[in-house]
């Protein structure tokens, strides 16, 4: 499966202008597309991508977000940073989180493709995502802190959770701006690939994931980022819940009777 072979998901999704939706199998490609602004989230794109993660056809196993153009995403749209009452401020970031979440806890796990800029809601959405992929190019920062403005796209929640707080505070504060290495150094990415390679390497991981038991990605994917929130008694109380959740269902009893009777794959070091 390569990058050529996806074809417009047909429907709702076709009509959101401000994104590529593709699929190919049960790998679904969304791409921001809006390279003459840097894919810089607009309040239509940030209504597109919720929409878009809330629609997405059951055939769908896991998906990829990349950027088309030169940069995965330049942030908030700053042109549409009118002056709003405090209110609407507020509204605004929930809107924000709205779409995030429905990312992080949807129903199918995303691997972000990262290239170019990740920078402010780009690193949020980045954020957002199960698994990070970072190319050569990729460069993270939090300007923010110089546009006089803070993050409101769940970055203060989800992103001391990758790198730590001090890291994030040296972003905000100074400007530092991190490179593919030092985001990977730092846990803001997990895999680490050339130039060119991020697509096939988010799609190759794509595949794997959608291959997953449903109710394995869902315990990860849901399960997981709340226990570890959790007291340690509560957390193994609702690790049990969910691993006998897990466990019984038919799909987990076919898996251990496949490998039990040699019919599964071994687990090896790739
Ligand atoms: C934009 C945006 C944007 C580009 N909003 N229009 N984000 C930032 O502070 C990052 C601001 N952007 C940049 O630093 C640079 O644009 C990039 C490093 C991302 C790319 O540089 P470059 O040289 O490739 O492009 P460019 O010439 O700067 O921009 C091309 C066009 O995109 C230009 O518009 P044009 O009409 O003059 O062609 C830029 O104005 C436009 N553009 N980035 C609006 N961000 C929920 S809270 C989240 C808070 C944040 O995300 S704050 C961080 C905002």
């Amino acid at each position: 499966m390569t990058s050529s072979d996806f074809t417009p998901i047909p429907g709702l999704l076709a009509s959101l202008d401000l994104l590529q939706i593709t699929q190919c199998d049960a790998v679904a490609h969304v791409r921001l597309n809006r390279p003459a602004k840097r894919n810089a989230i607009s309040d239509g794109l940030i209504q597109q991508i919720h929409s878009a993660f809330l629609n997405l056809p059951d055939t769908v196993k896991a998906v990829v977000v990349s950027g088309a153009g030169d940069h995965f995403c330049a942030g908030l749209d700053l042109s549409e940073l009118v002056q709003r009452d405090i209110q609407a401020a507020i509204l605004h970031s929930r809107m924000w989180h709205a779409a995030f979440d429905a990312i992080q806890f949807g129903r199918v796990p995303v691997v972000a493709v990262l290239h170019g800029a990740v920078v402010g809601g780009g690193l949020e959405l980045a954020a957002s995502c199960q698994i990070r992929v970072a190319e050569d190019s990729a460069y993270f920062g939090l300007p923010e802190g110089q546009r006089g403005i803070f993050v409101g796209g769940g970055g203060s929640v989800r992103i001391p959770r990758l790198m730590g707080t001090a890291r994030m505070t040296d972003l905000m504060l100074t400007g530092r701006v991190y490179d593919a290495d030092e985001g990977d150094r730092y846990g803001l990415v997990q895999y680490r690939v050339p130039t060119g390679e991020g697509l096939a390497k988010g799609i190759a991981l794509a595949r794997k994931m959608a291959g997953n038991a449903p109710m394995s990605a869902f315990a990860v994917m849901h399960a997981l980022p709340r226990i570890v929130e959790q007291s340690p008694g509560e957390g193994l109380f609702t690790e049990a819940l969910m691993a006998a959740a897990a466990s019984n269902t038919p799909e987990a009893q076919d898996r251990l009777r496949a490998f039990l009777d040699g019919r599964a794959g071994k687990v090896v070091k790739s």
